[in-house]
């Protein structure tokens, strides 16, 4: 059986994954927050912006699904130590441990500044909608960096929405069903072929804004479509925002911060006045993001 690190093990995408795989890998699991492992998995607490942490928990695993970091457009410092530090880490980490294969979880804010009238594929150049869409966009440069020069395997996951069911009308297009998302994640562990992949983590959407041609080619079936759920979440779908609606990435395109689903411990400020202001700006528009 497969050794497998999931890092942010403990978010919600982590927490879908790892119910999703047991059983079929020793999962090990990592995350700056507490987390209980159950049977057939082990934790390790560790910050991933530190190497030493990211070197200790990456020894002897067959593959990384690098989940970790900070999950939604907000300050600076925090997606500087999590996303661009601790992506750095993860791959030098892996590489100095002789890792070769890493799946990240990219998201589809590396590309939310595509119109919602455009189906893209994985082939578009990158078009972040925010400070968190161009740590993604890094993540993914990193990736490419990491399989030219060192001939890692690579499988880039350019997450939607993972959740039991969607969430609203930008999530139709968008979502990623648990069991979808497990699929999605075995194809790029076990696919003997991967080098640098792009793919999009998303179910069969009717109304899906993607081509994901590379993922089907790679052997991915997903069984849910979103689409089912659509008269529900119409029906209580609230008034819209003019660019948030006209953009893939929503309100990501219009707002300073999202409002963070699995918030992270408080890194330590720079500077107690930054943090504040950070802050104010959360409050404030952590009302309209959706
Ligand atoms: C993401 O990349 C986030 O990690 C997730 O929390 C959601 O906000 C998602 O995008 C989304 O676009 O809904």
């Amino acid at each position: 059986m497969k050794t497998i690190l999931i890092t942010g093990a403990a978010g919600d995408v982590g927490t879908h994954l790892r119910r999703e795989l047991a059983g079929k890998y020793s999962l090990r699991l990592s995350d700056l927050r507490p987390l209980k492992p159950a049977a057939g998995e082990k934790f390790a607490r560790a910050d991933i912006s530190k190497i030493a942490d990211v070197l200790r928990i990456t020894r002897g695993v067959d593959a990384i699904v690098h989940l970790g970091g900070y999950s939604v457009e907000g300050p600076w410092e925090g997606i500087l130590s999590a996303n661009i530090v601790g992506c750095y880490n993860v791959f030098e980490a892996a590489r100095r441990n002789g890792v070769k294969r890493i799946l990240f979880a990219t998201s589809n804010h590396a590309v939310g500044f595509y119109p919602r009238s455009q189906t893209i594929d994985h082939r578009v150049a990158i078009k972040p909608d925010g400070r968190y869409g161009v740590s993604k966009a890094f993540g993914e440069a990193m990736a490419s960096l990491y399989a030219d020069k060192y001939g890692m395997q690579v499988f880039l996951m350019r997450i939607g929405n993972v959740n039991p069911a969607p969430i609203d009308k930008r999530r139709l297009s968008i979502w990623l069903s648990p069991r979808d998302l497990a699929q999605l994640v075995s194809i790029g562990i076990e696919h003997p072929d991967i080098r640098c992949e792009v793919v999009y983590g998303v179910s069969r959407n009717a109304r899906s804004w993607y081509d994901n041609a590379n993922a089907y080619r790679l052997g991915y079936r997903p069984l849910d479509d979103s689409e089912a759920y659509a008269p529900e979440i119409l029906a209580k779908e609230g008034p819209g925002n003019a660019i948030g609606d006209r953009y893939q990435g929503g309100a990501f395109t219009h707002v300073e911060a999202v409002p963070n689903p699995a918030p992270l411990p408080k890194a330590k400020p720079a500077k107690p006045a930054a943090q504040k202001a950070a802050k104010k700006v959360t409050k404030k528009v952590a009302k309209k993001a959706r």
